[in-house]
């Protein structure tokens, strides 16, 4: 009860605030035992696609100078729906001298994605580790402030760009000590994480704030109850965090275990999203990927997986073949059994609700129809798939209303205009139908087709 008094004393907009809603939402669900229903039949060919139509995200790390390398980005551009920049938004990347900010490539990463309907996560904001010279050195009260201003810095320059931040990466020790890891922004004090979140909050209060970490998969492990019972103090006194990466990367040493969905949904019951967000797991074997898409797919609030890379030869451990995609950009089993596993999910269900009424919009002017139908709704967010007929090659516009954000797209090619709220989006070869995730923000207004052009 302490929790939901807290959450109720945040303003009413914001992600923070869909927090609460999304908590009576998810109470709701439990009290009428309908957790999940089986989702409709989904064929998606890509994961992308697969995954959006779960309502989730299917993305990867991506490197900058990587994005000349065409069969690179055919993968890339093909598969994914999200990104995340592998170093490009780490500190040493981002403020390589003190007060000098340099964002030349995490803004390509970011141009290429949106341009494309990817959302993009952003990685890291504060972190021991990848940290420029000046900041290694430096301690106390001038180390703090120099972190909450890059903190504010670099999520402000990214405002409305990135749908998600790792705010604080890695800030706990391995082993069964359960304590923060020493380092020179522990030592600016135990408070250090939670003042990273508000100035994050602070400059961007539209992005979901994530605390991520390796090796707290396993619900046993003392790290993971460690970051645990964090969170759950985070929660119960208001600090500003929404979702908990886990970046699971699996290898002999540190293995999947079955326990990981428990993992994440005893994270999501503290009222905090849960996101896959480095995966890759050694030897790639296909049962594991999969087990690990399930996982994702069994729990409401797990928003999706990033892979670490998308070819064996882009990942960090190449020499473990970790990835879904070979040297030479081909499939891999573990490719399919991923594939099969989103398409196979159940899709979690809210309870029902009124079906909205007023019909579709379909203004004259094009010389092709484009229809709108509702798709599956969440606590905070809805798909809808647009049909076009009359035209097999075309372009629909599409508006939503403010302060809602379309969060990822399928089947077709975006762009934008200036304000963010209107979509104009052109076939790309995938068919007659392409689809969309808004984040409501509060605001269930049904988006509008605005017009249909045959091109
Ligand atoms: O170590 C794996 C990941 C663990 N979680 C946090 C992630 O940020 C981390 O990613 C890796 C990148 O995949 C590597 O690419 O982080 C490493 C250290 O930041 C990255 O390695 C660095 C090398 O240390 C640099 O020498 C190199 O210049 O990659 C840079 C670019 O290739």
């Amino acid at each position: 009860m302490i929790e939901r008094c807290q959450e109720d004393a945040r303003p009413r907009f914001g992600p923070r605030a869909r927090t609460a809603v999304v908590l009576a939402a998810a109470a709701l669900l439990a009290a009428t035992s309908a957790a999940f229903l089986p989702g409709t039949a989904s064929a998606g060919t890509t994961l992308g696609a697969s995954a959006a139509e779960k309502g989730r995200y299917f993305g990867t790390a991506v490197a900058a100078n990587k994005l000349s390398d065409s069969a690179y980005t055919t993968i890339l551009n093909r598969e994914f729906n999200s990104v995340t920049p592998e170093n490009e938004m780490k500190i040493d990347a981002t403020e390589p001298q003190q007060g000098r900010f340099s964002y030349g490539a995490a803004d390509q990463i970011v141009s290429h994605a949106r341009s494309r309907g990817m959302s993009v996560r952003g990685h890291t904001l504060a972190w021991h580790s990848q940290q420029p010279g000046w900041m290694q050195s430096m301690s106390g009260s001038a180390l703090r402030q120099a972190m909450l201003n890059h903190v504010t810095q670099v999520a402000t320059h990214f405002r409305g760009q990135v749908v998600a931040w790792d705010v604080v990466n890695e800030a706990f020790a391995d082993g069964s000590s359960g304590a923060r890891r020493d380092s020179n922004l522990q030592r600016t004090g135990n408070d250090w994480i939670e003042a990273a979140f508000r100035a994050a909050d602070a400059a961007d209060p539209n992005a979901k704030l994530c605390y991520n970490d390796y090796n707290t998969d396993n619900w046993t492990h003392a790290k993971t109850q460690a970051v645990y019972n964090m969170v759950r103090d985070f929660k119960s006194r208001g600090v500003p965090i929404d979702c908990v990466g886990f970046q699971s990367h699996f290898n002999n040493d540190s293995p999947y275990n079955s326990n990981y969905r428990t993992t994440l949904s005893s994270f999501a019951a503290l009222g905090v999203d849960v996101q896959v967000t480095e995966l890759d797991i050694q030897g790639a074997p296909a049962n594991t990927y999969r087990a690990v898409v399930e996982d994702c797919l069994a729990v409401a609030r797990c928003n999706g997986v990033t892979v670490w890379g998308i070819r064996d030869s882009d990942s960090w451990r190449a020499s473990q073949t970790p990835l879904l995609f070979n040297n030479s950009g081909q499939k891999k089993a573990a490719y399919d059994a991923v594939l099969a596993a989103l398409n196979n999910g159940t899709t979690p269900t809210d309870p029902p609700t009124t079906p909205p009424t007023t019909p579709p919009t379909n203004p004259p002017g094009g010389s092709c129809t484009a229809t709108l139908q509702d798709g599956t709704r969440w606590g905070d967010r809805f798909n809808s798939t647009v049909t076009v007929s009359g035209a097999s090659s075309w372009t629909v516009v599409v508006a939503v209303t403010s302060p809602q954000k379309i969060s990822s797209t399928w089947n077709g090619s975006p762009t934008w205009d200036s304000s963010g709220n209107v979509m104009t989006m052109r076939s790309n070869g995938s068919g007659n139908s392409f689809g969309f995730t808004t984040m409501a923000n509060g605001n269930w207004n049904r988006p509008v087709v605005q017009s249909c052009t045959a091109s």
